[in-house]
């Protein structure tokens, strides 16, 4: 009995590991990338998955959005933090369009984000700040790094298409088969300009 317990807790340990896959590459965008970093994600997974527990920050300091790109699984809030002595304020003009009013250093407003989408995020005082929120369906994604590296980590082993998402320029999709080795050397290149 007990030799079957303990095979019983063994095998349910390899199962957890071998349901989290590592999927690795790199986004091919120059200079471009190193500005402003890429949203790699998976567009749809099945199965259900927790929801984010943690509020995510979107900071208003030295008269910018920090960070620049924000990618979020719906569902989540963001807290919208002043750091700076003047007053900002928060608006999108996408989807369903908020304004969250302008407030002083120290306060935090929040938003929660339902649908999927990316929702441009402006300050009505200051129209030089931009930043992105990018809303997406599954706990699936990355940001890249300057040099266009990613690496989404837990992806179940399945059949999926994985796409790219930065606010210039743009990629094309891919279906990937994820096996429990995960993905290695994933290569995304520009679409080619019509
Ligand atoms: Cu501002």
């Amino acid at each position: 009995m007990l030799r079957f317990f303990v095979g019983f807790i063994i095998g349910l340990t390899f199962a957890t590991t071998a349901e989290a896959a590592v999927i690795k590459g790199v986004v091919e965008g120059g200079k471009r990338i190193k500005k402003a970093p890429v949203v790699v994600y998976l567009a749809e997974a099945p199965g259900e998955y927790q929801k984010a527990v943690a509020n995510p920050t979107l900071d208003q300091r030295n008269m910018t959005f920090i960070p620049h790109v924000l990618p979020i699984q719906t569902g989540t809030t963001v807290d919208f933090l002043n750091n700076d002595e003047v007053k900002h304020n928060v608006f999108s003009p996408d989807h369903e369009k908020y304004n969250l009013g302008t407030w002083p250093k120290g306060a935090i407003k929040q938003y929660t984000f339902t649908k999927k989408g990316v929702y441009t995020q402006l300050c009505n005082v200051h129209p030089e700040m931009e930043s992105f929120i990018v809303a997406l369906d599954t706990p699936y994604f990355a940001l890249t790094d300057q040099a266009g590296n990613f690496e989404l980590q837990g992806v179940p082993p399945g059949n999926y298409t994985i796409k790219v998402w930065h606010e210039k320029l743009r990629f094309k999709k891919q279906q990937i088969a994820v096996s429990e080795k995960g993905v290695d050397n994933l290569v995304f290149k520009r679409k080619k300009r019509r």
